[in-house]
C-alpha cells in the first residue's frame, strides 16, 4: 500500500491512510485503530515509523491514546464561528447539552487593568464570575467574567447557573451589540488543567473578549481558557 519510491516519507503516507479511514468513516468515533504491531506488519515498516504517524494524528486531535489500552478515534472538535453568541446558545444549536459549574462568585473592586477596560470610575465594583462550561457533561472551557455592578446590580447565583446572556438580555433588557476579542495559544496552567481535566503540558486557547452595549458601554470582560483538543475557531473571510 505504501509507495517506497515516493519522496513522501513513510510515516506521512501511513498518516494519510489513517486520516482517510477516519474522515471516510472506515474508523468511527470511539473505535480502536489497529495496534502499532498490526500496522507495523501491514505496512512492513518499523514501529518507530508507525508511532510517528500516530503521534502526529494525536497532536492534530484526530486520535487519542489510552494508557495500556490502545489508540482511539477522537470526537471531532467543535467548530466555533467567531461570533457574538453565548455558550448556551452555541451548544444548544449543536444539539448538545450545556451546563455550568460555578467555581466562584464575588463582588469587589477589580484590578486596574479590568477597571480601565470596563471604563469604571475609582472605587466602582464588578462581579467576578468563574465558571467551568460543559457540553454533554464534558468540560470545554473555563470562563472568568467581569461585569460592572452598576449595570447588573441584582445579578444572583441562580442567574449564572443558567445563561448569563439571557439574564442580561431578557431580564435586564440590555442589548449586547459588539465586542472585541483576542485569542492566543498558551500552555495550560495547573489550576485550569485540573478544571478542564487535561494533562500538563497541554496547549489551550485563551480568549479575552470585551463586550459592549449599543451605546458603547462595556458590559463584560471575559477571560476564557478553551480546550484546544475540543475546540477550533473558524471565521469566514473575504477579500
Ligand atoms: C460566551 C462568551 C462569554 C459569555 C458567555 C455567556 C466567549 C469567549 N465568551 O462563552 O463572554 O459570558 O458566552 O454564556 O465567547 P451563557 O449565556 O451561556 O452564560
Amino acid at each position: 500500500m505504501l509507495d517506497k519510491q515516493s519522496p513522501v516519507p513513510m510515516y506521512a503516507q501511513i498518516e494519510d491512510y489513517l486520516k482517510s479511514q477516519i474522515l471516510q468513516g472506515g474508523f468511527v468515533i470511539g473505535m480502536a485503530i489497529p495496534s502499532e504491531r498490526e500496522l507495523t506488519d501491514t505496512f512492513g515498516v518499523s514501529r518507530m515509523t508507525v508511532r510517528q504517524s500516530i503521534t502526529n494524528l494525536v497532536n492534530e486531535g484526530l486520535l487519542y491514546r489510552e494508557k495500556g489500552r490502545g489508540t482511539y478515534v477522537a470526537t471531532p472538535k467543535i467548530e466555533q464561528p467567531l461570533s457574538l453568541t453565548s455558550f448556551t446558545e452555541d451548544m444548544l444549536s449543536r444539539g448538545m447539552k450545556p451546563s455550568n459549574k460555578l467555581v466562584s462568585f464575588e463582588k469587589k473592586i477589580p484590578e486596574i487593568d479590568i477597571a480601565q477596560e470596563l471604563q469604571l470610575a475609582k472605587g466602582e465594583e464588578v462581579f467576578i464570575v468563574k465558571r467551568i462550561r460543559y457540553a454533554d457533561d464534558k468540560p470545554m472551557a473555563i470562563e472568568r467574567s467581569y461585569l460592572p455592578v452598576k449595570l447588573v446590580p441584582d445579578l444572583e447565583l441562580n442567574n449564572i447557573e443558567g445563561s448569563l446572556y439571557s439574564f442580561i438580555e431578557k431580564d435586564k433588557r440590555l442589548i449586547i451589540s459588539h465586542a472585541s476579542q483576542r485569542m492566543e495559544a498558551v500552555l495550560v496552567n495547573k489550576e485550569d488543567a485540573e478544571f478542564l481535566q487535561i494533562c500538563m503540558p497541554s496547549a489551550v486557547l485563551m480568549i479575552e473578549r470585551i463586550s459592549y452595549l449599543t451605546n458603547d458601554v462595556p458590559i463584560e470582560i471575559v477571560r476564557s481558557t478553551y480546550r484546544a483538543d475540543r475546540y477550533k475557531f473558524i471565521s469566514e473571510i473575504r477579500r
